[in-house]
């Protein structure tokens, strides 16, 4: 009699705790289509990305999740700078968005935006997979949005219209379009030139219409939008490196079982991974290039892009280390501004993961 009740109770146990097991698993329904954040066009490596993370998801979820990106800030309506809130809040569910675009919120970002700080790729993923990039993740976490990835928009260039610049001498009077970031201002102030803030989304108007001399930003941007047509003058000064992360609203992240939240998490490493040889191709000798054939198969591969804008008529000047360092000295008071409200921990911390100090 006993046993008998003994097992009565554990196969009620059994079929209680099967039926929670059950409910619990069909209570996640995935949205019919999670939006996504990007703010430039599919064309750039970047959108590349993007799209990349977005087809894996669908791959490796079996058709479950789908990820749509919205190209070109439009969910945003080109405010290019309020995506962090939009996705903390949850208005957005995923991103692969500039830290630049990110940094007036979250202070800690602008140590990529110290001119001059990283010197090389190598210098770049120290940062990023170092403890100064633990630090900063963590402090990007602190609002709402879980990071699962370091992309790359690339290090920044700065082309213009009127002339070939190789000194800091060579800026002043020049009007440069920046993201509205207020780091960028006060680094082209210190410069001696003018610096006004425009989205992406209305800058090429700006180039075309000549409301600015000049802009900054990496290859992958300026061969799309084929900068040659409205800036003659490039100059390699490699002054910032701007990586972008792969990123999702914290609740939405949550509600994924653990098996999305693998797929997810990997497909993210695997896009951003593409995403980064792309950027990078032809900058660092072989080594992206390699790894777009060989890992990712690619058969159509990029144009070489600095000897496309030759071809195109564009005047390029490379920095010697002597003219870089002139560059470098200019901006000490940047430093000394922003390295309080970045963290000062943070800033020791990437020097000793780049082994500068
Ligand atoms: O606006 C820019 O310059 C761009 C496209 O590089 C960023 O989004 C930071």
């Amino acid at each position: 009699m006993k046993g008998t009740r003994l097992v009565l109770a554990i196969t009620v146990i059994l079929l209680v705790t099967m039926s929670v097991a059950t409910v619990s698993g069909q209570a996640f329904k995935p949205k019919a289509e999670y939006k996504m954040q990007v703010n430039v066009g599919p064309a750039f490596d970047w959108g590349i990305g993007a799209q990349r993370w977005a087809d894996l998801v669908k791959e490796k979820t079996g058709g479950e999740i789908i990820i749509k990106p919205y190209f070109g800030s439009t969910l945003l309506a080109g405010k290019q700078t309020n995506w962090y809130q939009a996705v903390a809040d949850g208005s957005i569910d995923f991103v692969v968005e500039s830290t630049i675009n990110a940094s007036s919120v979250i202070k800690s970002l602008n140590l990529f935006n110290l001119p001059f700080l990283m010197s090389s790729y190598d210098d770049a993923d120290k940062i990023e997979n170092g403890k100064s990039g633990a630090m900063i993740i963590k402090e990007f976490e602190k609002g709402g949005i879980k990071f699962l990835a370091w992309g790359e928009n690339g290090f920044r260039q700065v082309t213009n219209s009127k002339k070939p610049i190789s000194s800091p001498q060579d800026m002043k009077g020049l009007k440069f379009r920046v993201v509205g970031s207020p780091i960028f201002v006060d680094i082209f102030k210190q410069l001696g030139a003018d610096a006004v803030n425009m989205n992406w989304a209305d800058a090429v108007t700006g180039f075309q219409q000549g409301v600015v001399d000049g802009q900054e930003n990496p290859k992958s941007v300026l061969t799309v939008v084929k900068i040659w047509d409205y800036h003659k003058y490039m100059t390699n000064w490699y002054y910032v490196l701007d990586p972008l992360i792969f990123g999702v609203n914290a609740d939405v992240w949550k509600k994924f079982p653990a098996k999305y939240q693998k797929a997810i998490q990997e497909a993210a490493i695997e896009a951003a991974e593409y995403q980064k040889a792309l950027a990078r191709a032809y900058l660092d000798g072989t080594k992206s290039l390699d790894l777009l054939k060989t890992k990712f198969k690619v058969t159509d591969m990029p144009i070489e892009p600095f000897g496309l804008a030759v071809s195109n008529g564009m005047v390029i000047t490379d920095l010697t280390p002597a003219q870089m360092q002139a560059f470098k000295d200019v901006m000490k008071p940047i430093y000394d501004k922003w390295i309080p409200s970045i963290g000062k921990g943070i800033y020791d911390a990437a020097l000793a993961d780049m082994k500068k100090k």
